[in-house]
């Protein structure tokens, strides 16, 4: 059986039957399938190859993202420079703080989750554990890292999924009284936050680095949607606020940050390129795989 047209736009039923009945669908025009997982966060993409994308079927990816905060494109087959092409669609893309895990060709691109031994053979945790913690990416610069994005170049057999949750709603369900309080402080965030965590990736310049300063309450450019931005990861006070009323309104800000009806666990299949708005999410790893099996990502980080 041939259909000619989008698929997502069958009957159910049709659907159903097609793929029970295992006839091939052959399709032409619009292929992209975008299926939302939660009702804030997160879609999975399938029916594109990146690789020959075109303006067309980027605006769609583009606007998925925009609307659902995370989005999986499924089935890539890429090469570093092709990643690195099709991550330039999203934005300017900047080389990691963090200098020991970029790649040697291609500095654009940090590779997460090789050389998880140290050089006595035991297991190097921090590799293990890197991104475990709710967080955005890089609110200790001071320019907004608009995207994170991740393909996958090996998946263990179980654990190492990565949890993403919706800071609009986070927002929007804040208390009004904390949202009045909070909607012109700014926080100050620097790598590893107060606890340090990872602090043995930077060189002793980069712990140098002064805190950056953002906005605690945050309109999205593009959207124009207000979100919560705060991560209890990476910030290390509230600007203007002494250090036991700073810590108290973290940990206040910090018990509002994630709703289990707005939380997307991604389980990922290699092949798989997610890209999250660290402008209004948070996600964090989950760090739970047998360190013996691979769980390798390439990662671009993507400016506004
Ligand atoms: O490995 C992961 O699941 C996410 C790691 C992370 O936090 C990041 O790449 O920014
Ligand atoms: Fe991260």
């Amino acid at each position: 059986m041939q259909y000619y047209g989008p698929v997502n736009f069958l009957p159910l039923d049709i659907h159903a039957w097609i793929i029970a009945s295992g006839h091939e669908v052959t399709v032409e025009g619009a292929m992209l399938e975008i299926v939302p997982q939660n009702p804030h966060v997160g879609a999975i993409i399938s029916g594109v190859d990146v690789n020959t994308i075109g303006d067309k079927d980027f605006a769609e990816i583009y606007r998925a993202w925009l609307d659902h905060g995370v989005i999986c494109v499924r089935g890539q087959d890429l090469d570093m420079p092709g990643f690195l092409a099709y991550c330039r669609h999203f934005g300017r893309v900047k080389p990691h703080l963090v200098k020991r895990t970029r790649d040697a060709d291609y500095p654009d691109i940090t590779v997460m989750g090789t050389n998880k031994r140290k050089p006595d053979g035991s297991l190097d945790k921090s590799v293990l554990t890197r991104g475990v913690g709710w967080h955005t990416d890089l609110p200790w610069d001071q320019e907004i890292c608009k995207a994170t994005q991740l393909y996958a170049v090996a998946t263990p057999s179980r654990g190492g999924d990565t949890l993403f949750t919706s800071m609009y709603v986070a927002w929007d369900r804040l208390p009004a009284a904390l949202k009045e309080r909070v909607a012109n402080l700014k926080a100050e965030f620097v790598y590893g936050g107060r606890k340090k965590p990872h602090d043995d990736f930077l060189t002793n310049e980069d712990r140098a680095r002064p805190p950056a300063l953002h906005p605690v309450m945050r309109t999205h450019e593009e959207t124009g949607r207000t979100s919560l931005y705060v991560n209890p990861f990476h910030i290390t006070r509230i600007a203007g606020l002494a250090d036991n009323e700073s810590d108290v309104l973290i940990e206040e800000l910090s018990s509002h940050l994630v709703h289990d009806d707005a939380v997307y666990r991604h389980k990922w299949q290699t092949g798989d390129i997610v890209v999250w708005d660290n402008r209004c999410c948070l996600h964090s790893a989950t760090g739970d795989y047998p360190p013996e099996e691979d769980r390798v990502h390439w990662r671009v980080t993507i400016m506004q």
